[in-house]
């Protein structure tokens, strides 16, 4: 029985019935009796292993197929209607082939099992910004995702009305056949396919798919910008509190920044930092010339490896209740999770990500570097008072971040908003394990929106040069990297809670109260300006991590023009002259 009297959405689920064949259909209310039985069901298929209630009440254990633990880059797709309007850094196929190539592969394939139809909100539901969406699928674990990660349940329904601004989302677990997966998106259409996955972002519909890749599309058509950027809001001693975004790729520190607990020195003094998201932000011009940021998400999805009492113990709360780990190790003595850096401990009775034994002893790691948390955005300790506020926040500043082992500065300012364009369109990353392929080679993602851009990435930078024409006061961009290592492999910068240091002197620059160093590259702090007090870092290494080594950013040049001349025409002629400035100053 449908849920809904909305014409447009009751023919499109019939259609996709008639097309995948389940032998059931199930709408998913968002009430906690249909979601707990869905659960036990889970439980029963092995599909959830639900864990111990005292310790980690409402939580369960999910392992994903061993082929399929992250996002397959390689295998997502922009298909609008022309090839250009993809860019060169995306997958394009046109839509009437790949609608007919996912047709073919979607059809039976929920024969002999239930749909669920999940209607969800990304962002407040009522609110202006929302979007709405439906997402079908196969499986349990991906509705218990949804349920967390985004506002689920009738009342999206009763807010989308007869409207048929909505986007459809089919996901079909098929045969987890990684030959034959795709996500492809239909930014036209306003539709998401997904078969043969069911890991994370290939899957979790509302999250990188609608959130980034569909918005980003809907942002540069309406006039406000889809992003990959954590938001955080930061109280100083007087009370003040400052909101920053920050566009780091996927294991790059996101969500570690979004709830940093500050140096107790720091404490002490009543600086106070609260989490507004921790991996999207949806940012418009607001009525007061500034620039607004909503996280649109309802719970994190967070890399677990790393994350500790002592590196993120907001994150870890996070996740002590109602949350679902996926490919982390099952402690057996205790029913509870482990995992690589955890603690000291790992438990010597366990199985680890695949469902072996596993002793803590191997040499094999026992959760999955990209094994993760789903938890309730509620359950942070640091969560913002702002987070359920329509409108959002306004940002001061917006910073970007990379994963570098070398050369990159611990932070730099960009000189106007325009240069602050150019230095997000060269940003540079290690990449890690959060996508299938080679862990710690450097390539270029602009804004950290390379797997994320619905749309051609010139046309996408251009549209972030215009914003400036859209808002009177527009946020300081600022450039950071907390992962300089030194020749013995170790980070020099202690990093986590220290990186307040940073977003200190972020501040004072906004507010125009400290003088700084003109560079090539941009602005950077005197050394003396970085408040060093109770960290374990010397002056003599803060002044290293500030030096710009000018020739090895000579070397940079050469790879920046290179990848700009990919995108031909659709190159801004303001990001050209901003490299060619940037090469005479050097
Ligand atoms: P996605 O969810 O994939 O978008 O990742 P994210 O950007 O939210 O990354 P996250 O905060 O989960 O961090 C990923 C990894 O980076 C973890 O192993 C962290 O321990 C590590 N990390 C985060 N912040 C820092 C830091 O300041 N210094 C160092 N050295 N490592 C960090
Ligand atoms: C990322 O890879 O940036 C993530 C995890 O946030 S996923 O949802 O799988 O994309
Ligand atoms: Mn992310």
């Amino acid at each position: 029985m449908s849920l809904t009297t909305n014409s447009h959405v009751n023919t499109w689920i019939n259609a996709m019935v008639n097309l995948t064949q389940p032998e059931e259909v199930v709408w998913i209310t968002g009430e906690e009796e249909q979601l707990e039985q869905l659960r036990k069901q889970a439980c029963q298929t092995g599909e959830l292993i639900k864990l111990n209630q005292e310790k980690l009440p409402g939580c369960y254990l999910h392992r994903t197929d061993p082929n399929d633990v992250a996002r397959v880059e390689g295998r997502t797709y922009i298909c609008c209607k022309k090839e250009e309007d993809a860019g060169p850094t995306n997958n394009w196929m046109a839509p009437m082939e790949m609608y007919e190539k996912l047709y073919t592969i979607a059809k039976g394939a929920m024969a002999g099992r239930t749909m669920y139809v999940i209607p969800f909100s990304m962002g407040k539901v009522g609110s202006p910004f929302a979007k709405y969406g439906i997402e079908i699928t196969d499986s349990i674990y991906v509705v218990l995702n949804m349920v967390i990660m985004t506002r689920v349940g009738k009342e999206i329904l009763t807010a989308l009305g007869d409207s048929d601004d909505y986007t459809k989302g089919l996901h079909c677990k098929d045969q987890l056949n990684p030959e034959q997966r795709y996500i492809a998106h239909f930014p036209q259409d306003n539709t998401i396919i997904s078969v043969n996955s069911g890991y994370g972002g290939n899957v979790l519909l509302g999250k990188k798919c609608l959130a980034l890749r569909i918005a980003s599309h809907m942002g540069h058509q309406e006039g406000w910008m889809a992003e990959h950027m954590l938001i955080l809001g930061i109280e100083n001693p007087k009370g003040e509190i400052y909101y920053v975004a920050a566009a780091f790729p996927s294991a790059c520190g996101k969500t570690n920044l979004a709830m940093l607990i500050p140096p107790e020195i720091y404490q002490k003094k009543g600086w106070k930092v609260y989490c507004v998201g921790d991996d999207i932000a949806w940012i418009r011009p607001g009525e007061d010339g500034r620039l607004w940021a909503v996280n649109p998400e309802n719970g994190f999805f967070g890399v677990a490896p790393g994350t500790s009492p002592k590196s993120n113990p907001n994150a870890l709360a996070s996740s002590m209740k109602n949350s679902i780990f996926t490919n982390v190790v099952h402690n057996l003595d205790n029913n509870t999770v482990w995992w690589e850096g955890l603690d000291k401990n790992p438990p010597s009775n366990a199985r680890d990500w695949l469902g072996k034994d596993w002793d803590g002893t191997k040499e094999e790691k026992g959760a999955h570097p990209n094994s993760r948390f789903t938890a309730p955005a509620v359950n942070c300790p640091c969560i913002s008072s702002e987070f359920e506020s329509p409108k959002g926040v306004p940002l001061s500043a917006i910073i970007f971040g990379g994963r570098r082992a070398k050369m990159m500065p611990l932070v730099y300012e960009a000189t106007d908003w325009t240069h602050g364009v150019f230095v997000g369109s060269i940003m540079g990353s290690e990449t890690t394990a959060a996508a299938t392929g080679k862990v710690g080679v450097v390539r270029r993602d602009p804004m950290a929106m390379l797997p994320f851009c619905g749309y051609n990435m010139g046309d996408y930078w251009q549209h972030w040069i215009d914003m400036k024409n859209k808002v009177e006061k527009m946020p300081k961009v600022f450039h950071v990297n907390w992962f300089r290592t030194n020749d013995a492999g170790q980070f020099i910068w202690p990093g986590f809670g220290d990186n307040l240091r940073v977003l200190e002197w972020i501040l004072e620059r906004c507010k125009g109260t400290l003088e700084a160093k003109e560079t090539p590259i941009g602005y950077v702090p005197f050394a003396k300006d970085l408040y060093l007090e109770g960290a374990d870092i010397s002056f003599e290494a803060l002044e290293k991590l500030l030096h710009i080594e000018e020739e090895k950013w000579k070397e940079e040049i050469p790879g920046i023009q290179e990848f700009y001349n990919r995108f031909g025409d659709k190159i801004p002629k303001d990001l050209k002259r901003e490299l060619e400035k940037l090469e005479n100053r050097l």
